[in-house]
């Protein structure tokens, strides 16, 4: 018999959807694209290698047990397009076929795939003939999408194209910190026109593989706040958040059926006539040392409604190894979620990142992330006590 059902104080709307994310290259294992090339440079500051990450190239079916074990009704994963397309223009049947599995194994037990078409991992083809630099890269985009649209159509209807673009060509292009480490205004500048006209290109491809699917993408948005109450300071964090918030959305906004928002950061911005400083309050911080300010999440969805999208939060979350943060910064964020809903932003559901402890990029495997934790020798799931708070809120539709 079901619990008698408790009087809610944050009721969700009927079909909001309840899920978390990962991305192939931090998850699955065994992947052949540039950044398994670069991590043997010793780039990572654990020392460690993606290696087999979580093994959940093999363990798939496991993974979407644990995401019915907490009651979620999506699941947001990525495609690795090294595995789908190793050689240009080769296409892989058994990893097309594999990911179809997937999306069926999400389809037979209710869960609404939601499915990341570019999360930051390149084929070695694409990267050797300079990747997102390459003015055909657009192009080669379009193919591997139009493929996949052909293969998985049917299964799937609500597709991301591109995760987070600027946090993407600010890394690997601007800050040196991701391969292929350049130092560039231009190049980061170019990569951003390029990721808009992949993104453009595979909303058509993807509409005409299917008509009822829907496409986004997902963009990390910041709350950017003024320390002084001045007017240059604001002037300046105007700019920044209009930049960083907005001139992706902005340029794409035509082919976007809605939005994915990735909301995990809040900067206090300092500005003076010789520069800007960015801070964190810091009262409360995960273990990587972000701040954890829920508000922030409403106040980037709000700032969403100018667009009249539909929006998906498709990530927020936080390293929390001793888990001792995690349940009460789910709660939190939602709290702030549905005060946006009820203030009009037409949010259709909330990705937790994430479902497990996996390979955090240049930081390894030290951060942990996961509702589960995973032994990275055995690849035993744990599931952390948060992962039962998060199921219930779940079950129940709110909390
Ligand atoms: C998201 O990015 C990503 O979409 C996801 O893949 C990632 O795991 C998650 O957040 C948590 O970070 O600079 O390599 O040492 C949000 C932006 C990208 C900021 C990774 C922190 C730190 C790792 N984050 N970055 S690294």
């Amino acid at each position: 018999m079901p619990e008698k059902k408790k009087k809610l104080k944050y009721k969700f709307p009927a079909e909001f959807l309840w899920g978390t994310a990962t991305s192939s290259h931090q998850i699955e294992g065994g992947n052949e694209n540039n950044w398994t090339e670069w991590e043997k440079g010793g780039h990572i500051a654990d020392g460690s290698l993606s290696g087999r990450a979580c093994n959940s190239w093999e363990l798939y079916k496991e993974d979407i047990r644990l995401v019915k074990e907490l009651h979620n009704n999506t699941y947001r994963f990525s495609l690795e397009w090294s595995r789908i397309e190793p050689e240009q223009g080769h296409f892989d049947h058994d990893a097309l076929r594999r990911y179809r599995d997937l999306a069926h194994e999400c389809r037979r037990n209710g869960i609404e795939p939601i499915v990341t078409l570019y999360h930051w991992t390149q084929p070695l083809w694409f990267a050797r003939q300079g990747g997102w630099l390459n003015k055909q890269s657009p192009l080669w985009f379009r193919q591997y999408v139009t493929r996949v649209a052909k293969e998985l159509g049917r299964d799937v209807t609500l597709w991301c194209t591109i995760n987070e673009p600027l946090i993407y060509s600010y890394n690997s292009y601007f800050k040196g910190k991701w391969p292929p480490q350049a130092r560039s205004f231009w190049q980061f500048k170019k990569v951003l026109r390029n990721l808009a006209k992949a993104h453009e290109l595979a909303y058509f491809s993807l509409h005409d593989g299917s008509s009822d699917c829907r496409v986004g993408i997902a963009k990390n948005n910041q709350f950017f706040e003024s320390y002084l109450n001045q007017w240059f300071n604001k002037m300046v964090v105007k700019l920044v958040s209009r930049f960083w918030n907005h001139s992706f959305l902005g340029k794409v906004r035509d082919t976007l059926d809605f939005i994915g928002l990735n909301y995990y950061f809040h900067n206090v911005v300092y500005a003076s006539m010789r520069g800007y400083v960015v801070m964190n309050e810091n009262k409360h911080i995960s273990d990587m040392g972000w701040e954890i300010f829920p508000r922030g999440i409403y106040e980037t969805l709000m700032e969403l409604k100018r667009y009249n999208l539909p929006v998906y939060i498709l990530e927020n979350g936080l390293a929390d190894a001793r888990d001792d943060r995690r349940a009460d910064f789910i709660r939190e964020h939602l709290r702030y979620v549905h005060q946006a809903i009820r203030e009009g932003v037409d949010v259709r559901g909330y990705c937790h990142w994430s479902l497990l402890d996996n390979f955090e990029w240049a930081d390894g495997f030290e951060p942990k992330f996961g509702l589960y934790s995973v032994n990275f020798k055995t690849f035993e799931r744990t599931p952390r006590a948060s992962a039962s708070v998060y199921a219930d809120i779940a079950q129940n539709n709110g909390f």
